[in-house]
């Protein structure tokens, strides 16, 4: 899988080198190029923004970079299957385990990483000419840029690459709010069976898988119901009676 990223910060994706992700770098699982917006600027200043049209607070970035970095983009790119686009921000669709599940097949992303108040809206429009563009928001809450949230999805994508994980079993076991049963994670212990007084749950030392298994169910189903009734709302919520 091939990922690039076009910002002003660069530096933010540094942490990419670190842990898992950064060992799927290593060992080419994946490839990482991370291209700095104010390099398609022209002026002494390196401007990417300007003040809103119609008024208003905050600026927007400039589309004139964007267009510079995105034709270097797809030059660069197989002509025969173009990049998707992703553009976080906080008015796109919700990036979900299904979205990421999906982006993990894909053999080229880019992710436009804009500031202040977004990217002048021609750029998205113009770049959905030429392969395609999904703007997506990782939740109802605001963050300062693009950059947090494509490193949250980068995460989430390439963990998913085959490969990247060491032990792909916990891909599968792992229970998450869009997981395959749809239920969030059980509680979770190691040694000691004691400590400061409190004990490990006994049916975990049992030895009896099937009562194991049960009760994580059972925890799965509570935790849910009590954090997060919404999981449990839809026709296809997993199978609570
Ligand atoms: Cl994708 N961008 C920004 N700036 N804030 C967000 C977000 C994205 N998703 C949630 N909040």
């Amino acid at each position: 899988m091939r990922l690039e990223v076009i910002s002003i910060f660069p530096d933010y994706f540094g942490v990419l080198q670190l842990s898992l992700i950064g060992k799927a770098l290593a060992d080419g699982l994946i490839s990482l190029d991370v291209h700095d917006l104010r390099d398609y600027t022209h002026d002494r200043h390196r401007t990417t923004d300007d003040t809103p049209y119609g008024g208003g607070a905050g600026m927007v970035m400039k589309p004139e970079p964007w267009g510079e970095a995105l034709d270097d983009v797809l030059a660069a790119a197989d002509p025969s299957a173009p990049p998707m686009l992703i553009m976080p921000t906080p008015s796109g669709r919700p990036f979900t385990q299904a979205v990421a599940d999906r982006l993990a097949t894909a053999p080229h992303l880019v992710f436009a990483c804009g500031r202040y108040e977004g990217i002048d809206a021609r750029v998205a429009q113009w770049a959905a000419t030429r392969m395609p563009v999904l703007e997506l928001s990782l939740g109802d809450y605001v963050v300062n840029g693009g950059e947090v949230a494509a490193l949250a999805m980068i995460e989430a994508i390439v963990r998913l690459v085959p490969g990247v994980l060491g032990n792909p079993v916990s891909l599968v076991e792992e229970s998450y709010a869009a997981s395959s049963d749809g239920l969030l994670e059980y509680p979770v212990y190691t040694k000691p069976p004691t400590w400061r007084g409190m004990d490990v749950p006994p049916v975990l030392l049992s030895g009896h898988h099937g009562q194991v298994a049960a009760w994580r169910r059972a925890q799965s189903e509570a935790i849910t119901a009590r954090r997060r009734p919404d999981l449990l709302d839809h026709p296809d919520a997993p199978g609570l009676p």
